[in-house]
Order: structure tokens, then C-alpha cells, then sequence
């Protein structure tokens, strides 16, 4: 269980600080997590990961241990769930899951790893997090089913399952997903939740392979998809904006984004 699940950012505190840094997936890549680290001033910067910390790459369990030191450090340092942090008891709901590999090589076997270390963790991730009227953070994407806040404050298993598998697609309307879960989210859909849910755009992660090298803009700037690994090859990178002028930030993403090579 989520102890909170949408994460509500306010304005003034982020404005306390310099910088704001996102990061998308990381999957098991430590070298980028280590470079992302090393931008992140406890200070100066509030920090959001966007989730899919483990799988693909090799060294999930560094990674999670890594993430689990900042947010439990620092308030300013938000992690969300990805669909790669999905399990239901011990058991991951996506394949394939190497990170039960690597604990039953690193650690004292999967169970031991999943009940002393990885749930505790998944307890600390929000499912989305918010900054009114600018922006709405979470790992996937969004469906019809989040018509207000409360839907993601309060949400129901589906909507759960929307926000951590759901992809843009160039066109409108909704329809399910080619991935068997989630569904595929229109530019109208992009644009009524925006609307209801008073941000103006919605920052994701989970299709590294769309985002490369930058960051990929879709659905009349509304939809940006980001990526913070090395793993299909690429220039993984992080946001760095200005917390003084976000909007105009996000509207010239290409100036703040950093790559980490
Ligand atoms: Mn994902």
C-alpha cells in the first residue's frame, strides 16, 4: 500500500530552491545514476525520478539502494512508482523481472531481498506528483478515468494501472495498449486532463527508446517523454529548470536538458 499516493507540490517551497531536476528511467544503469547524483545539490535542487529504476540494466539493486538513501535523506527528493515496481506479494506483475536475479546473486535470495529491503522502498514512491497550474509528473501516462486531483489523490486500481502503463499516441481518443495493459492516450485526452486537472503539461518516462538522446515533445507540447539510461543506447539525460520561471523552462526544454555523458 501506498501511504500517499499523489504527491502535492507547493510553488513556494520549490521556489526555494535553484533547480528543479527530473529524471526518467534508469533501469539498472548506475554510471547514470552516479552522474545524476552528482547534479543533485541538496541545497539547491528538489529532485523527482520518475521511476523503472531496475531490469534491463544490471545493477537495479545499486540503484534502488541509491534512490532509497536520497528520499529518505532529503524531503526534497521525490521518487514515483514505475511499472517495473509493480508486484503483488513478492511477485512482479511484468516480465521479465531481473532484479530476483540479481538479489538471489548479490543479496541472501529474493525473498529475504523483496520483504527487508525492496518493499519498504516501493512504499516510499508516490504514483504521480503535481505543481499547480504547471505541471503533472507520473511514470506512464493518462487515461479518461482522471477527470479531477481526487482520481489521483484516491485512485482506483485501473486508474493505478493507467498511470504506470499508458502510452501517447498521435492521434485521438483512447484505445487499449499494445502492451496488453494500460491504454494508448490521444492528444485530446492529453488536453481534457490538462484542462481538469489545471497543469499545462504532463512530464513521463517509461518509452526510453522514444527518448533517446532528448527529450520527445508530442501532443501540442503537452506530452514531454524523457530518459535517464544508457540501455538502448542513446545520450541518457536529466531536466535541469530554473524553479523561478518553470513555465517558460518547459516551453525551451531543450536549454535545460543535460546530458549525462
Ligand atoms: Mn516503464
Amino acid at each position: 500500500m501506498l501511504s500517499n499516493y499523489l504527491c502535492e507540490i507547493n510553488p513556494s517551497v520549490l521556489t526555494d530552491f535553484d533547480q528543479l531536476i527530473v529524471v526518467g528511467d534508469i533501469h539498472g544503469d548506475y554510471e547514470s545514476f552516479q552522474k545524476i547524483r552528482s547534479q543533485f545539490n541538496p541545497e539547491k535542487s528538489y529532485l523527482i525520478f520518475l521511476g523503472d529504476y531496475a531490469d534491463r540494466g544490471d545493477r537495479g539493486v545499486e540503484v534502488i539502494s541509491g534512490v532509497q538513501y536520497l528520499i529518505r535523506k532529503f524531503s526534497n527528493v521525490i521518487a514515483l512508482k514505475g511499472n517495473h515496481e509493480a508486484y503483488k506479494d513478492g511477485q512482479p506483475t511484468f516480465t521479465p523481472c531481473d532484479l530476483i536475479h540479481e538479489a538471489n546473486a548479490k543479496k541472501n535470495g529474493w525473498i529475504e531481498y523483496y520483504n527487508n529491503e525492496l518493499k519498504s522502498f516501493i512504499n516510499q514512491l508516490y504514483l504521480a506528483a503535481v505543481i499547480p497550474e504547471t505541471a503533472l509528473f507520473l511514470h506512464g501516462g493518462i487515461s479518461r478515468r482522471i477527470r479531477y486531483l481526487k482520481d489521483l489523490r484516491q485512485p482506483s486500481k485501473q486508474t493505478e494501472i493507467d498511470v504506470l502503463w499508458s502510452d501517447p499516441f498521435e492521434g485521438y481518443g483512447e484505445y487499449p495498449n499494445s502492451r496488453g495493459i494500460g491504454v494508448l492516450f490521444g492528444r485530446d485526452i492529453s488536453k481534457n486532463v490538462c484542462l481538469r486537472l489545471d497543469v499545462k503539461r504532463i512530464i513521463r518516462s517509461h518509452q526510453p527508446r522514444k527518448a533517446k538522446d532528448k527529450a520527445h515533445i508530442e501532443h501540442c507540447k503537452r506530452v514531454i517523454t524523457i530518459s535517464s539510461t544508457t540501455i538502448y543506447g542513446g545520450t541518457p539525460f536529466i531536466l535541469k529548470l530554473p524553479t523561478k520561471h518553470l513555465d517558460k523552462a518547459f516551453d525551451n526544454i531543450e536549454s535545460f536538458t543535460e546530458h549525462l555523458r
